[in-house]
């Protein structure tokens, strides 16, 4: 009976702990879109294509867009979680001409990521992500070595147009940030800096898309 009393008393306890911590916090969902219904609200150099049987927004190559939002809630911090696709052949920290192939985020201004990312068809290449920044040295940037692909979440997609057809020719990342954050507006930029000397079939060789991005504002209470 004892026994069997403590047990209870220990599952009311948990029950009520976590009970407490939901209320801790008040998520309110400000940005959500899976682009199926070509909506570029509130986008700059926003454009609609399709890959793998899903709207996206890109491709993009040496470029990107930027969202911008207004009149948010009161909070505390902002999450942003997005699909980004890498397509084709990325060469993450190669030399000049090819690389380095770098993709960005800047939210409000400041670099959230700065990462150069390769194709994992690419034997010979390696990439800084999944770190974020690279470090400086002697004024210079010095990105790290990962094996390509690393922390992707699905590797054997098709390539997208110099790749078309052909597996693992796209990887698909899983972007998450949570970040400090209160003013009421956020703008999120999405860009890619990419090197390569085929200028005349760049945007086929190397480009990149977003899908599912979702926003949110979290305050504590
Ligand atoms: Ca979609
Ligand atoms: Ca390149």
């Amino acid at each position: 009976m004892y026994y069997r009393f403590t047990h209870i008393t220990v599952l009311i306890l948990i029950m009520l702990f976590f009970a407490s911590c939901k209320g801790l916090q008040k998520e309110t969902v400000i940005y959500s879109n899976n682009f199926e219904d070509s909506s570029l609200v509130k986008i700059i150099d926003g454009k609609i294509g399709e890959y793998n049987g899903s709207k996206v927004i890109g491709r993009y190559s040496q470029n990107g867009f930027l969202l911008k939002l207004d009149s948010l809630p009161k909070h505390d911090i902002v999450q942003i979680s997005f699909d980004l696709y890498i397509h084709d052949t990325w060469d993450g920290n190669a030399a000049k001409p090819e690389g380095p192939d770098i993709w960005i985020m800047n939210i409000d201004g400041w670099s959230a990521i700065y990462a150069t990312i390769a194709s994992g068809l690419c034997a010979d290449c390696t990439q800084s992500y999944p770190i974020l920044q690279p470090s400086i040295e002697n004024n210079r940037f010095n990105f790290y070595n990962y094996k390509p692909n690393s922390n992707a979440i699905q590797t054997d997609l098709l390539g997208a147009c110099k790749l078309k057809g052909e597996k693992g020719g796209t990887v698909k990342y899983r972007i998450l940030r949570t970040f400090e954050h209160k003013e009421s507006t956020l703008s999120v930029g999405c860009f890619a800096q990419l090197e390569d000397p085929d200028l005349a079939n760049k945007h086929c060789n190397e480009s990149w898309s977003v899908d599912n991005m979702k926003i949110k504002a979290i305050e504590f209470r």
